[in-house]
């Protein structure tokens, strides 16, 4: 790992939380993610399910955290089992968790290595009533391969059908989607790094440089800001490669007049970033190109005061599309026509912004949150309205991540990135 080692408070405080949710007499297993296979020996590099590192801390595969808060026995109330480890191991595969480091890293006192988990986890059955399944609810996923920890619930199952089950994610979609100040800590980190990255190329860009050029000075200075690398796949996107949503190809060539729109940011400590910035990749826009940076501008520092508690997330967009169809307006975009004929079900405003301007942002990029939910202080969202315009060769998407607070306006962990036009076009002619 190359983050410092994170405040263990963090994880003993989630599992508080989530033991006190669960019903009597139950346990709950979280499981590591598989390390997924390439060909031959090849493998991905592991990236470690966000609900046991959320829970523990374990940053390990063929790790599994068990909580059972009502177990007769203390010392069975929170148990972590890992892959076995010793001197000899150590010497082929690297460093793993010991069984003391396992508790100095996550505050779970009873680790057992994983030849130990049938006979445990059989007394442990014995004695309990429900089971918490931690299955994947979240509002976007799609996974169609079969988990570790599917594999680790048919098993039991099979095992002990007279159980009771239970479903862990509704718990740790509330739990995870309010920030504790560890993590708001650990996620200012990641955004300070991007905005060292976004810092670099400004002084770097310039006509006929190429998208993927800018793809390694970002990652080359996010790895030297402990960062395992961006936090999700990094869209470089030229002239009208903006108007690709998911353009990740990142292969063509800068030219001088186009915009760039760069959607790029670090991880760091598995916590996510998400920047969005658009620059004139000749360090100064056209007078066109700046009139719609500066209404996307406006729309985003007005969406961003919408985000307060018990605002809900739907409600909140309908808010953002008045104001993005007010600008559309104003740059003659849309006409009055246009506004009063619009179907309800897709505004005219979606012809130029067909995506979501917020979504919960934390441990994963787009995070856990149950969003029929009102919004409660320290939840942390992006906001990131754009204008995409195919006919006149540019997209623009600006896009900051902001804390939610009690009173008052959202904290913005991108605060010191630059943004205003102004001060783009300095750094970049500096
Ligand atoms: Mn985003």
């Amino acid at each position: 790992m190359k983050y410092h080692q994170i405040d263990r408070n963090l994880f003993i405080k989630n599992r508080k939380n989530f033991a006190a949710q669960m019903k009597p007499n139950s346990i709950a297993v979280f499981n590591s993610n598989d390390i997924y296979p390439i060909s031959a020996d090849s493998i991905m590099p592991f990236q470690q399910h966000r609900d046991i590192f959320y829970l523990s801390g374990v940053d390990q595969e063929e790790s599994m955290l068990l909580l059972f808060p009502d177990a007769p026995s203390e010392k069975h109330r929170e148990i972590l089992f890992l892959k076995e480890t010793n001197e000899h191991i150590a010497i082929w595969e690297g460093e793993k968790l010991t069984k003391e480091r396992a508790f100095d890293v996550s505050g779970v006192k009873t680790v057992y290595w994983l030849k130990d988990l049938e006979k445990v986890f059989y007394e442990v059955m014995t004695q309990c009533e429900t089971v918490y399944v931690n299955t994947n609810e979240h509002y976007r996923s799609s996974v169609v391969t079969e988990t570790r920890e599917d594999r680790f619930t048919k098993w039991w199952k099979e095992k002990y059908p007279a159980h009771t089950v239970a479903k862990s994610n509704p718990i740790l979609q509330r739990l995870r989607a309010v920030k504790d100040a560890i993590e708001i800590d650990l996620m200012q980190t990641a955004c300070n790094i991007t905005e060292k990255g976004f810092r670099r190329l400004l002084s770097f860009v310039k006509p006929n440089v190429w998208e993927y050029n800018i793809e390694a000075e970002l990652l080359h200075e996010f790895i030297n800001h402990r960062s395992k690398g961006f936090a999700y796949t990094p869209i470089i996107a030229s002239g009208n490669n903006a108007n690709v949503l998911h353009y990740i190809e990142n292969n063509q060539q800068c030219k001088a007049g186009d915009l760039i729109l760069m959607d790029i940011a670090a991880e760091y400590a598995n916590y996510a970033s998400d920047l969005s910035r658009t620059i004139p990749v000749s360090g100064k826009f056209t007078t066109r190109q700046r009139a719609v940076y500066d209404a996307v501008l406006r729309v985003k520092n007005e969406a961003t005061k919408l985000l307060v508690p018990g605002a809900i997330w739907a409600d909140y967009h309908v808010e953002v599309g008045k104001l993005m169809t007010s600008e559309l307006l104003g740059l003659r975009l849309l006409d009055k026509a246009d506004v009063q004929n619009e179907d309800p079900e897709w505004p005219a405003y979606k012809k130029y912004f067909m995506h979501g301007t917020s979504h919960h942002i934390g441990l994963d990029t787009h995070d856990y949150g149950i969003l029929t939910e009102p919004m409660k202080a320290n939840m942390v969202f992006t906001v990131e309205p754009g204008i995409y315009l195919p006919d006149e060769g540019f997209g623009i998407r600006l896009e900051d991540d902001v804390v939610i607070q009690e009173k008052g306006v959202p904290f913005n962990l991108m605060g010191n990135i630059p943004i205003e036009a102004e001060e783009i076009e300095e750094l970049m002619n500096k």
